[in-house]
């Protein structure tokens, strides 16, 4: 629990690191073109130079070297995503004008992959509670709120904390901040990480909701909720950790590295899963499963027999056993396999069958599977989308099919398939069903089940280990 007086040392570090910023953006110290070598300073390349170091990418800018300056721009071009020439061209002078959060992109030199981590803290209590303690003139009250509940609640969604407004600012985990950066464009905001709580809303921006126009309220929430929670910049385009304002998007979403990134930090500790009890011991004492898969949510739902258990990313029960036919009603019962693909569509498949859900709910269609994907036999075993390299996986008996949907002809399965499973270093034959969370996928056969390193391609050390007591918290 909080107390007065670090509350009291946290508004301090607030000022600090106000100051810090300032620091940064005002009285940044001028380099005198004597102390550079053979870099010839200009507007453009002052302004290039300071951009660098300000965001990581470059240690000091004493003295500056073209070869210093050359790699920087690089290390640059690599993080978002374009060709590393090095060369200061329009492209990069264009792109260092885009608006972005304040925040580093590298931290001491390490090379950042995808999502990283911010520093060695991370927020103890799964319990946090948020006080924004004032409001812009953009927008109403309420929409900032719900904006940033909504922001917030996108992390609750994959780790098991819970975001609840503070009474008083004094208990507050997170405080949020309206306030004048560094005027309209380059810092939409920053915010510090686990256990600072500080987030700065430049106030200079426009802030809105479901527009295009202005900054939206509720994107950069997620990301600067990201920094608060403890993720580092990600150098994934479509992460929401990407440091750089990618405009407003309709149809957000955490995407797998994002949750890769806050499920690696925020671990469920097995031994306080829920347990299931009561009407779901059926579970416990017959775990052997038919299908499961996670939904365009972010839930992860277990189908048996004629019903359906669903459960957090963490393997927490939300729901359930209900029966499949009150929520997908086409869907018989003991399906075969399911899956989620990229596109949000959802395939439930049986015998010869399979029916589509849209976003899992929009029933879409049913139809033959060797129509849908020419070449996958029937009454296959179990099916997942592989998260390292998004393409669609059958299994069955002692043979797997892979489909890419992106690869004309449509869906064609490629000649060399079926191949063997003994190729998937360690997965037995005859699979109940699979699963990916994360980067990692899951295999289930016979009440156990096979977690598999998708980027080591092997199934990790100590498995198979029992559904019942790992994942379903059975006692
Ligand atoms: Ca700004
Ligand atoms: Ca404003
Ligand atoms: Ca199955
Ligand atoms: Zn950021």
């Amino acid at each position: 629990m909080l107390n007065i007086s670090e509350s009291k040392m946290r508004n301090l570090i607030f000022i600090l690191s106000l100051c810090h910023v300032f620091y940064l953006m005002q009285f940044y110290p001028l380099v005198q073109p004597g102390e550079l070598r053979d870099f010839q300073i200009n507007e453009d390349s002052d302004r290039m130079m300071r951009y660098l170091h300000k965001y990581g990418y470059l240690e000091s800018i004493a003295d500056m070297t073209h070869q210093k300056m050359k790699s920087a721009i690089m290390d640059f071009q690599q993080f978002v995503g374009v060709v590393p020439t090095g060369n200061m061209d329009k492209n990069v002078s264009d792109m260092i004008k885009l608006p972005r959060c304040g925040m580093p992109d590298i931290q001491s030199s390490r090379r950042v992959r995808s999502y990283g981590f911010l520093g060695p803290n991370i927020w103890q209590d799964r319990r946090l509670t948020y006080r924004i303690q004032n409001y812009t003139d953009d927008m109403d009250k309420e929409s900032v709120d719900n904006e940033i509940q909504r922001a917030l609640d996108e992390w609750s969604r994959i780790t098991r904390i819970r975001f609840k407004p503070a009474k008083h600012s004094y208990f507050s985990d997170l405080n949020i901040y309206f306030s004048s950066v560094d005027g309209g464009g380059e810092i939409l905001a920053y915010a510090y990480s686990p256990v600072n709580g500080t987030i700065v809303l430049d106030d200079d921006e426009l802030w809105t909701k479901n527009t295009n126009s202005g900054v939206n309220l509720f994107q950069i929430a997620v990301h600067e909720t990201g920094h608060s929670l403890g993720l580092a910049h990600s150098d994934e385009k479509t992460s929401i950790m990407f440091p750089i304002y990618q405009g407003y998007n309709e149809n957000f979403k955490l995407n797998l590295d994002d949750i890769r990134g806050i499920s690696a930090l925020y671990k469920v500790n097995p031994h306080q899963r829920f347990t299931l009890g009561g009407n779901n011991e059926r579970l416990c004492w017959d775990p052997k499963i038919d299908a499961i898969f996670s939904s365009p949510d972010y839930y992860i739902y277990v189908l048996k027999g004629a019903k359906y258990w669903k459960f957090t990313l963490n393997f927490i029960l939300v729901e359930g056993p209900r029966l499949i036919r009150n929520r997908w009603q086409e869907v018989p019962d003991n399906v075969d396999a399911a899956f989620t693909y990229w596109n949000n569509v959802t395939y439930f498949l049986k015998g010869p069958y399979m029916w589509k859900y849209i976003q899992d709910q929009k029933y879409k269609k049913s139809q033959l599977i060797d129509y849908g994907f020419p070449g996958i036999p029937n009454d296959i075993d179990a099916s997942l989308m592989w998260s390292g390299n998004g393409k669609i996986y059958f299994f069955k008996g002692s043979e797997y099919w892979m489909l890419n949907p992106q690869q004309p002809p449509f869906m064609r399965v490629n000649e060399t398939y079926p191949r063997p499973i003994s190729r998937w270093n360690g997965l037995p034959n005859n699979l109940d069903a699979a699963v990916g969370i994360g980067g990692t996928s899951y295999f289930f056969k016979d009440g156990s089940y096979y977690k598999y390193d998708d980027l080591r391609m092997k199934v990790q050390g100590g498995y198979p280990r029992s559904i019942a007591t790992d994942l379903f918290g059975c006692p």
